[in-house]
Order: C-alpha cells, then sequence, then structure tokens
C-alpha cells in the first residue's frame, strides 16, 4: 500500500517482558500495532493491556498542552499556556526555590510510567539538569529493591537464570509470581518445559490464574517464604541430595546455613506457613530429585516485612542443589543484573553532595523542606502507599509541583504546571528487558500529538530556557544512546546504536543456552555464592500485629488489564476489571455477613476504599486481596487501595510492603 511504513518498536511499560513491537502507519498515522512475530521473546504477541495502546495514544483524555492551574490544588482545574509562558514561569519559580533555599529543596520525583533509558526510569532522564541545579537525588525503591538486595546479598547480583531456559527445566516453582498476569510470554517457555515432561508449582496465597493452570498450588499464608524454602531444603538434606561438590567449590557459610535449615522441620514449617506438611515433604522431594529446577519469583513475594529476607533465602536454594550447573536451574527474579550499559549519572555536575528522598515515603519527606516536587513518569496519588496523607501533603499552597503527564491522573490534579508528555510511538528510546536477556530500540512511529514533547527534549528546552551552558545538557538522544552502549562490558561487544536501530533488538552477547554461575564465578567479593547467617526467616508485619482491630491481611497484586496505574483510565479496560473488588474466603465473607457483590469499605487506621465483594475459595481464611491500578478519581468514593497500605519499609533495600498490610470489612 501507498505510504504504508512498518516502525519497530518496544514497549516501555513497567513489565518484565518488554515486548518487540511493530507499528503500521499510513500518510503519518498510526493504523496497527502488532507483536514481532520475529522477536524470540515476544514471539508475536502482546497482551490485553497493549493491545488497546493506539486506542489508548489517541484518546480524548490525552494531555496535548501545557497547562496552568487555575482552581484551588486538588481540583485538576487547569488552562492552556503556551511553551514559553510554561518554561518562563517554571524558569523564574526554580531560581527563586535554588536561591531562596538550595537546588536540595527540589525532589524529581520519577516512577516506572516508562523503562526507557533516555525517557524513562532506567537511565538518564533529567538526571544531568537536576545535578546541575543541585536537586534532591530521589532513590526509586517502590517496585524491587527488597529482593534485589536480598539477590545481591546471596549472589552478588539480581541477575541470574535466563527466563527463556525455563523451557529446560523439569521442575519449575511459580513462587509469588503472577505470571500469566504480571508477564505472560514466559509461559511459552513454562509450555515448552511440560511438553518435555516439567512439572508446574505455584506458591502463592491466592488460586491466581497462573495457580489454577499448574501442577500444583500451595497457598501459603503470606510474607512466610523463607520458612518454606528451609524446610524444602531440611527434606532435601535429609535425602542427602545437596550437592557437595558445588558447596564446597562455590559457595560461603554452608555450616551457617545448614544449621539454620535443620531449626525448620517441615512439621514446624507447616505452622509457619499454613501448609501441610505433607505437601512440603513432598515438594521437598520433588526439589531434591529433579534436575534442572527452576525457580521463577518476582516482585510480588517480597513486597513484605521480611520480602529481602526471603528472596535471599530462596536464591540460596541452586546454591544446595547444585541446580546452577545446569541451563533451566537456578532463580530468575530479574535479568536486569545482566544489563551493563553505562548509566553516568554525572554526578561530576552537582554542585556539591545532596540528599536523597524516598519515592515509598512521599506522604513523610514531602515535608516544608521540599519546595518543588517534579513529578514524570510517575502517578504517586495512586501508587504510592498512605494516598491520603500525600493528598494532604499536595494541597501545601507554598509548594510548586511540576507534573509531566500523558493524562489526567489524580497526581496532574494536584499540579501547578502540568507538561505534555509523549507516548511511546512519539518518541525515540533505548530499552532492556528485565525478564529477558534482550536490548530494544524504540523508534518513532509518528510525530506527537498536540505540543507533547518527550522527556529528553522537554529538559533540554528548559535547560536553554535557564540560560545553563553545560554543554551536556544538550545532547541528542542518539548521542545519549551511544553514551549508554559504551560502557565497554563484553557483554555489549558488537552492539550499536546502528545495528539497534536496524535490527530492533539484539540479544546480550552471553551463550545460550546461558548457565551464568555452572562455574561459581559470583560477583561477590569472594567469587562465592553467600549463604545468610543467623535468622535467615523474618515474618510478615501482618504476624506481629495481629489480634488488632485489623484481622485481614491485605494482598495487593498486579490487575490483568492494567499495568500500574496506566491504562486505569481506558473505558473498555475499566469496564473488564470490574473493580475495585475484593476477594473475600467465604469463611470470612460468613463473619461479616457479607453477600457476594455487595459494596464494601476496606478500611484501616490510614484510611479505607470501597469495592464490590467477590466471595471465593481463591483466597485462603484471613487473606484478602485487591488489585491495584484503578485511579482513585474515577473510583466511587474518590479513593484507591493504596489509602490503606502504609508507609513502611521492607527488611532490605527499603522495599514496598503492598502486601503486607492489615484492614477490616465492613458493609457500606
Ligand atoms: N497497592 C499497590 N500499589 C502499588 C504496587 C502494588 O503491588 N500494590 N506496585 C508498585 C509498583 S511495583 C510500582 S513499579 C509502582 C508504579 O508506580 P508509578 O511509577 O507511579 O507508575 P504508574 O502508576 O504506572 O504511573 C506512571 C505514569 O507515568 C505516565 N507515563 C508513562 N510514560 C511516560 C513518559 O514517557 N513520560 C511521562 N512524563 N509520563 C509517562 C503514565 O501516564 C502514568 O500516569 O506502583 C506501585 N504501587
Ligand atoms: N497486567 C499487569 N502486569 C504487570 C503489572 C500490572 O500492574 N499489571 N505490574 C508490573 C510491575 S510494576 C511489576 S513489579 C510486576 C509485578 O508482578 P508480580 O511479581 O507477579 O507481582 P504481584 O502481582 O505484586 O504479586 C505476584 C503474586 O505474588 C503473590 N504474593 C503476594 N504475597 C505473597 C507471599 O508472601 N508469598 C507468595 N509466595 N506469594 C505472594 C500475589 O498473590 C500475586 O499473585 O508485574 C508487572 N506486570
Ligand atoms: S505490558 Fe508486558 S506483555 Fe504487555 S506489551 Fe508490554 S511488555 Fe508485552
Ligand atoms: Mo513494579
Amino acid at each position: 500500500m501507498q505510504g504504508e511504513l512498518r516502525v519497530l518498536g518496544a514497549c516501555p511499560l513497567d513489565c518484565p517482558d518488554t515486548c518487540s513491537w511493530v507499528v503500521t502507519v499510513e500518510d503519518g498515522k498510526a493504523v496497527g500495532m502488532r507483536g514481532n512475530p520475529d522477536h524470540p521473546y515476544t514471539r508475536g504477541a502482546l497482551c490485553v493491556k497493549v493491545n488497546r495502546y493506539l486506542e489508548h495514544a489517541g484518546a480524548a483524555d490525552r494531555i496535548l498542552y501545557p497547562m496552568r492551574r487555575v482552581g484551588p490544588k486538588g481540583s485538576g482545574r487547569f488552562e492552556r499556556i503556551s511553551w514559553d509562558e510554561a518554561l518562563e514561569e517554571i524558569s523564574v519559580r526554580l531560581r527563586a526555590i535554588v536561591d531562596e533555599h538550595g537546588g536540595e529543596a527540589i525532589w524529581p520525583y520519577n516512577g516506572t510510567g516508562s523503562l526507557g533509558y533516555l525517557q524513562g526510569c532506567e537511565g538518564v532522564a533529567g538526571r544531568r539538569f537536576w545535578n546541575v541545579l543541585g536537586a534532591s537525588r530521589h532513590f526509586l525503591n517502590i517496585c524491587s529493591t527488597a529482593g534485589n538486595v536480598g539477590l545481591v546479598k546471596t549472589n552478588g547480583t539480581p541477575g541470574g537464570m535466563d527466563p527463556e531456559n525455563f523451557a529446560l527445566s523439569k521442575l519449575i516453582l511459580l513462587w509469588g509470581t503472577n505470571t500469566l498476569t504480571s508477564g505472560h510470554h514466559l509461559w511459552k517457555f513454562i509450555q515448552d518445559a511440560r511438553a518435555a515432561g516439567a512439572y508446574v508449582v505455584a506458591i502463592d496465597p491466592i488460586r491466581t490464574r497462573t495457580a489454577e493452570q499448574a501442577d500444583e498450588h500451595l497457598p501459603i499464608r503470606p510474607g512466610t517464604d523463607a520458612a518454606l524454602a528451609l524446610g524444602l531444603l531440611h527434606v532435601v538434606l535429609a535425602e542427602g541430595a545437596e550437592d557437595r561438590d558445588y558447596l564446597d567449590d562455590h559457595t560461603d557459610n554452608w555450616e551457617a546455613f545448614r544449621e539454620e535449615i535443620l531449626r525448620h522441620p517441615p512439621a514446624r514449617v507447616a505452622e509457619i506457613t499454613g501448609l501441610p506438611e505433607a505437601d512440603i515433604r513432598a515438594l521437598g522431594l520433588r526439589l531434591a530429585h529433579t534436575r534442572p529446577t527452576g525457580i521463577r519469583a518476582t516482585m510480588g513475594i517480597q513486597r513484605h516485612a521480611g520480602g529481602g529476607a526471603a528472596m535471599r533465602v530462596i536464591a540460596a536454594i541452586p546454591g544446595v542443589t547444585g541446580d546452577w550447573r545446569h541451563p533451566g536451574g537456578g532463580v530468575a527474579y530479574s535479568t536486569s543484573g545482566h544489563i551493563h550499559l553505562d548509566i553516568d549519572t554525572r554526578n561530576d555536575l552537582l554542585p556539591g553532595p545532596v540528599r536523597t528522598l524516598t519515592m515509598t515515603r512521599l506522604a513523610t519527606e514531602l515535608d516544608d523542606s521540599v519546595k518543588c516536587l517534579w513529578v514524570y513518569t510517575a502517578n504517586p496519588v495512586g501508587s504510592s502507599p498512605d494516598q491520603n496523607r500525600i493528598r494532604e501533603k499536595l494541597l501545601r499552597e507554598d509548594l510548586f509541583t511540576v507534573v509531566m503527564e500523558q493524562f489526567p491522573t489524580d497526581t496532574v490534579d494536584y499540579a501547578d504546571i502540568v507538561l505534555p508528555a509523549t507516548m511511546q510511538i512519539e518518541h525515540m528510546d533505548l530499552h532492556a528487558g528485565y525478564g529477558h536477556m534482550y536490548l530494544m530500540w524504540n523508534e518513532p512511529a509518528v510525530e506527537p500529538p498536540g505540543e507533547c514533547l518527550s522527556t529528553t527534549e522537554t529538559f533540554r528546552r528548559l535547560a536553554g530556557h535557564m540560560g545553563l551552558t553545560e554543554p551536556s545538557l544538550f545532547d541528542s538522544d542518539l548521542e545519549l544512546a551511544e553514551q549508554l552502549l559504551s560502557s565497554g562490558h563484553p557483554s555489549l561487544d558488537g552492539i550499536t546504536v546502528d545495528r539497534l536501530r536496524k535490527e530492533g533488538w539484539v540479544r546480550l552477547n552471553v551463550p545460550q543456552p546461558f548457565a551464568p554461575f555452572a562455574d561459581g564465578g559470583f560477583p561477590t567479593p569472594s567469587g562465592r555464592l553467600r549463604f545468610p547467617r543467623g535468622a535467615a526467616y523474618v515474618p510478615p508485619h501482618t504476624a506481629a500485629a495481629a489480634g488488632g482491630p485489623y484481622p485481614l491481611t491485605l494482598i495487593t497484586p498486579a490487575s490483568h488489564t492494567f499495568l500500574n496505574t496506566t491504562f486505569g483510565n481506558n473505558p473498555e479496560l475499566l469496564r473488564r476489571a470490574k473493580g475495585p473488588r475484593i476477594l473475600v474466603n467465604p469463611s470470612d465473607a460468613a463473619d461479616r455477613g457479607l453477600a457476594a457483590g455487595q459494596r464494601v469499605r476496606v478500611f484501616n487506621a490510614g484510611g479505607g476504599f470501597e469495592a464490590e465483594v467477590e466471595i471465593s475459595e481463591k483466597v485462603r481464611p484471613g487473606v484478602v486481596a485487591s488489585a491495584k491500578g484503578h485511579w482513585p478519581k474515577l473510583n466511587p468514593d474518590g479513593a484507591g487501595v493504596n489509602a490503606v497500605v502504609e508507609e513502611r519499609d521492607a527488611d532490605l533495600g527499603r522495599g514496598a510492603v503492598y502486601h503486607d498490610n492489615l484492614v477490616e470489612i465492613a458493609p457500606v
């Protein structure tokens, strides 16, 4: 067809699969988007959410122009202004704040709306600009830090198995991960393994759609996974199935860890985890005698008071069984540890040392010392803990809030200035999957609508408007991409921007199949896997706080139809979500006299939100679940699930504790 063009891109969303997509462009308009059939991980399919990406990009509520607040803060009332007016107002305000209070009074708050290394949170977006102003640093701990730190403690890196190698596993543990919802492309590899005889076990307090498809489901009590891991290893030792050579050659602290395992016989672990002792023994036997065993554990498991410890102990399992020797053996949490791009944060541009503010602590740390909150690729009013207190803090009159956004989120409602942001089909970016081993290129397919600008272009223009002269503030997107690829790490040998642009993606230079620690070589100081010393299981907050007025443990997992709060305003996906809903066990519903479909309030000391009751054996008694992602302002009472999520840290990495909160439920 005349004027038709096919443009290769990559999904920017915070999903492990980082799909390759093909956009069909006719006469400058994107008319089609499909998963790339040639990409080894995407294999042609996108997902229920991103199948609507073009519809989303063209949605009527898209923000197309810079805007200035006209109503009171929080009202979401704005007037259109020009980019020049916006840049001028921002320049004057930022200058005044830096002069009066110092650069640290600025909090650049970026989230995971895009994982791009140019436009999103993984890389350099805005960093140089903020360093020149001496702004506070932002600690992006909202998603995966507890697990990352737990893995680094054991293995020296969060990087482990190549997820494609699950096709080679004989036993697969899907541990605190809802594969079919939160990264479904892995499923094809699991199916390949099953066709070759693999047995699949889901370990999850909820009978998710993934657990439904598994050969076995262990409905564990939330936050007790480290204890289960110790109990499974107890059986492995009882069977004499530990890999003595691997232990001798490639691990540290074995004797101390062995003693900790021996303190956790299946009977004791059954009490802690709420699982039948026989099931723990049976899985322990499978683990003892099945090589390779592949463990897929993702972020769900570590959103608890003991989430870091959980990943730390789960990571110890293949060190005991020797599974790291085999492709298809080991643990896959995130492949991010295998990505060695040169993310030069340019701290040399800072005028001096600056403080760090913590993403999940917005409700507390947004105090009077912060004069400018600059939000980009984030929607904290929808996504961050302690929603009600965040709202209060955003109302402060002397706080200057700028939000770069694509859509009028709850956070946008509190902005003084809104800047219209491009979407992925309209800007250039470099990506790396955290669930696969490919670098991905995203070529812009169409011109931005209205006056939308990319993150990089916005900061270049603002730097120019403010008269900043540091040359690197004006580097082009292609220059930035080249810099990112120039780390010199062997995994990037031969990977250039030209090649990425031509091919769309390139696999990292690692063997395939990939067994990263087959011969040890852990990136720890000793080069060996380090087993934990001392107590390896950290109980959940909900256990410590039991017996109070809020008896139910709330889990707030990924929604099938949204990606965090992204797509929360798409009418069709909203319709399919049928939410907000709360999943309640029949016994807990009976105790409260709740009927299916009834409207209830889910609440604790921090606040509450309304939801519709779904009664089901899919959740354990004492556990309730409500998915993340609904926009508070589109809910009947204007509140979202994070009204009941406490601002609290996990044991490691200051991770968030989204699945470790206590609530009560009452009819509205
Ligand atoms: N209750 C509960 N809450 C959770 C979680 C949970 O498990 N339970 N999970 C947490 C996790 S894991 C995460 S990662 C966080 C995510 O929390 P956030 O980082 O706040 O991510 P989103 O809610 O998706 O909001 C991202 C926003 O960025 C915008 N955006 C997307 N691309 C771009 C771009 O290129 N430029 C600009 N300027 N904007 C863009 C989108 O329109 C969207 O509004 O949520 C956390 N919130
Ligand atoms: N459709 C969709 N996909 C997504 C997202 C989304 O919002 N929607 N979010 C993306 C993001 S930001 C991330 S970080 C990932 C997150 O994806 P996942 O890692 O899958 O994280 P969650 O959905 O938070 O939790 C996964 C499962 O862990 C279970 N779980 C909770 N607590 C425990 C526990 O203590 N032990 C065990 N064994 N299981 C537990 C939950 O019931 C849930 O089924 O997914 C990404 N993909
Ligand atoms: S959200 Fe995940 S599964 Fe869906 S297109 Fe993006 S990367 Fe693929
Ligand atoms: Mo996340």
